[in-house]
């Protein structure tokens, strides 16, 4: 059993309790993929799995789940609303490398300034953040550019000990998503035309950040190569302009 792998389980039994999940499609190639890396005795096998789900009022639920041994394990799990609601992304990146652990944790918001937004979607997380933040302390330097797309809710820390996460940032991670899905129960959809455009243009301006921007593009690229890499962030991870250019979502 790795790291995250319970993490990943439970979020799946989780959702389908909670929601009528159907499968969402994952292009061929990106379902398993695998490579060796390191010389010599420290050569590993690093698999990348992806996980995909869909649900009512949810585009796309994905996770990607990288393992490569003890030092390198990851777990990206994003949930996409639909265009016509007004809710936040849930974002979940949990990361161990050789130099420690890394984990984000946050209900993004459409939109981070406004403060009807923030009473609705972000007041009502802040006492469970704050619960968590006593045993997971904020994380120290981080990237200003990518602040606007964080909630105040937002729980970014570097656990020295891997049972911080085994225990605090698993029980912060499964109280993130409950009260994700409470959220997304009362959701009611939008209507307006002028708050539906709105909110496709937050929704476009927080992926396309998050394709250029992908932290584990660098990653991919050493281990699996330029192309399939940007297949898998444009195709996958982060694949709304597709699926609107298909016009499979409006
Ligand atoms: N991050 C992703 C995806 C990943 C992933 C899809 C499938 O968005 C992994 C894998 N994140 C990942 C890895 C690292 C990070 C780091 C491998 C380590 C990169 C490295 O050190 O080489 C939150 N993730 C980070 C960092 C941040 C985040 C702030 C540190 C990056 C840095 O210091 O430059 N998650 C990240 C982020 C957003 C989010 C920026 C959003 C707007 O949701």
């Amino acid at each position: 059993m790795t790291l995250y792998q319970p993490f990943l389980d439970y979020a799946i039994a989780y959702l389908q309790s909670r929601l009528e999940l159907m499968p969402y499609p994952i292009p061929s190639g990106f379902e398993y993929k695998s490579a060796i890396t390191g010389k010599g005795k420290n050569q590993e096998e690093v698999v990348t799995t992806s996980h995909g789900f869909c649900a009512p009022k949810l585009r796309q639920i994905r996770a990607a789940h990288v393992q490569g041994g003890q030092s390198l394990q990851v777990l990206n799990f994003v949930i996409f609303p639909h265009l016509n609601y007004d809710l936040p992304f849930f974002g979940a990146d949990l990361v161990t490398l050789p130099g420690g652990h890394l984990i984000a944790l946050d209900m993004q918001p459409l939109f981070r300034d406004d403060p009807d937004y923030q009473a609705k979607y972000t007041a009502p997380i802040l006492p469970i953040f704050h619960t968590h933040q006593q045993h997971l302390p904020w994380g120290g330097d981080f990237p200003e550019e990518a602040s606007p797309f964080f909630s105040p809710a937002f729980l970014w820390t570097r656990p020295k000990e891997t049972t911080v996460v085994e225990t605090h940032v698993f029980a912060a991670f499964k109280d993130y998503l409950k009260a994700y899905l409470d959220f997304v129960e009362q959701a009611e959809p939008v209507m307006d035309a002028q708050a539906l455009a709105r909110i496709k243009q937050a929704q476009l301006r927080y992926l396309r950040y998050r394709a250029e921007k992908d932290p584990a593009r660098g990653m991919f690229r050493r281990f699996y190569g330029e192309e399939w890499t940007e297949e898998y962030i444009h195709g996958f991870l982060f694949d709304l302009e597709r699926k609107l250019t298909e016009s499979v979502v409006s």
